[in-house]
């Protein structure tokens, strides 16, 4: 068994994680912030590294550095292989049939708008209408407006309810709409909220659309398999699961990443070029123009590998645990308003303290060593919704501890005594 798990010798309790050996895993939880131990909780901006990502990224620089698919020396050959080794790895995690339908990208962000881009200009006619929701962070909403501009399309938006969650008939209302492409994200990152995703799928395919799921904020709390969900595309960011900034990933179905053009051109995306012509790449590589970021790629099979060590059902387990014991402590307190009420959470407590402002709380937050984000999240539509300029957000990674949240209710409790 893993170091970071710990089986119930009895055989009746699932498997816990071992949480001292996690945190030992990350150097930078070991400090102290404005005087006090950092409690670190933004995992949904960005998570925190393990040294085993760490070392294997320093590693790959120390070594095996060179440019991919290029070189016949022998660091070109291992750079190739430590990318395409990472790209395997990433087709094994999503569960997706091949590698021809993993490309690499700098993260969520440039995976829609790659795919806006190029399904976009080989699809999407004027007078299409593709279906966003409500609750999609700005990356999932602003590229297929942009799109609608370009092509003359119409953006349609299917609603969500007061709790967070999905209005279902609403969306099938939408989808009678014959939409060209529907984009969901698997969980929101302003509200926790787990969708759906295998259903709405169906419904969407069902109605002729094709899907795009945004699992930013899905990967690192569920585990994820791209063809039970049977999705057209399936977006995520290495950075969020334990792997460095700037790479991510795109599933794409195979059948229509080749119908697609590509979206950039330069080096590694094509076979042959003259001044009249030029011949494109086999995928993934026609997706993937010009030097790639290798060592990302190198960090990210590292990160999946952590993630797996552990387990995604067990990180999970600790997970569900902590928000569940949040969400008890925010009920004890009449002035604490959970937003985001849905059935199925990951990951995310949002809140809003009566009488203070988010920006205010998460100072004084930081002034007691506590990480959390205050702001509209990149959904302004889900504060509109609620009509709150913004939220206090707390979110967890596989290194938090029910410490954590102590000292999370404990300085919010002092800093309402103090604003209110
Ligand atoms: N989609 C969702 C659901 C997200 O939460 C984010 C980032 C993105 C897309 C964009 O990902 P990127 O890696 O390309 O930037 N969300 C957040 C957040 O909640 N706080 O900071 C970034």
């Amino acid at each position: 068994m893993p170091q970071f798990v710990q089986e119930d010798t009895t055989g009746i309790n699932p498997p816990r994680i071992d949480i001292d050996a996690v945190r030992a895993a990350f150097p930078i939880l070991d400090q102290e912030v404005k005087g006090k131990p950092l409690v670190y909780l933004d995992s949904a901006a960005s998570s925190q590294k393990p040294v085993s990502v760490i070392d294997a990224i320093a590693e790959y620089y120390r070594r095996d550095h060179a440019n991919v698919h290029r070189g016949v020396h022998t660091l070109s050959e291992r750079a190739t292989d430590a990318y395409e080794g990472a790209r395997e790895r990433c087709r094994a995690f999503l569960g997706a049939a091949g590698t021809t339908e993993i490309v690499f990208t700098r993260g969520t962000t440039e995976s829609i708008n790659l795919v806006a881009a190029s399904f976009g200009e080989t699809f999407v006619k004027p007078g299409d209408v593709i279906l966003v929701t409500e609750m999609e962070h700005h990356s999932n909403i602003v590229p297929w407006q942009m799109l609608c501009q370009r092509h003359g399309a119409t953006l349609a938006v299917a609603p969500m309810t007061d709790a967070g969650e999905m209005d279902l008939e609403a969306f099938d209302r939408q989808l009678d709409r014959q939409p060209v492409l529907v984009a969901i994200t698997h969980v929101s990152n302003a509200l926790g909220t787990v969708n759906p995703v295998a259903a709405l799928v169906r419904r969407a395919r069902d109605a002729g659309a094709k899907v795009l799921v945004d699992g930013a904020q899905a990967v690192p709390h569920l585990s994820v398999d791209v063809k039970a969900l049977d999705c057209d595309f399936y977006a995520f960011s290495g950075h969020k699961v334990y792997a460095p900034t700037g790479i991510g990933v795109l599933y794409g179905r195979e059948s229509l990443l080749e119908a697609m053009n590509p979206w950039q051109g330069g080096g590694e995306m094509i076979r042959e070029v003259t001044f009249d012509h030029t011949e494109y790449n086999v995928l993934p590589h026609k997706f993937e123009a010009g030097t790639p970021n290798v060592s990302g790629a190198v960090g990210l099979k590292a990160a999946i590998d952590f993630v797996d060590d552990i387990g995604l059902r067990n990180i999970a387990a600790h997970e569900s645990d902590l928000l569940r014991y949040a969400t008890a402590k925010a009920a004890e307190r009449e002035w604490f308003r959970v937003v985001g009420q849905a059935a199925a959470k990951a990951g995310v407590l949002s809140f809003d303290i009566e009488g203070a402002h988010p920006n205010d709380v998460g100072m004084m937050l930081d002034a007691e060593g506590i990480a959390v984000r205050a702001g509209h999240h990149c959904a302004m539509p889900v504060m509109q919704h609620f009509d709150l300029p913004a939220t206090v957000r707390a979110s967890l990674g596989v290194y938090n501890t029910r410490e954590e949240i102590d000292k999370l209710f404990a300085s919010i409790d002092k800093i309402r005594d103090l604003l209110v």
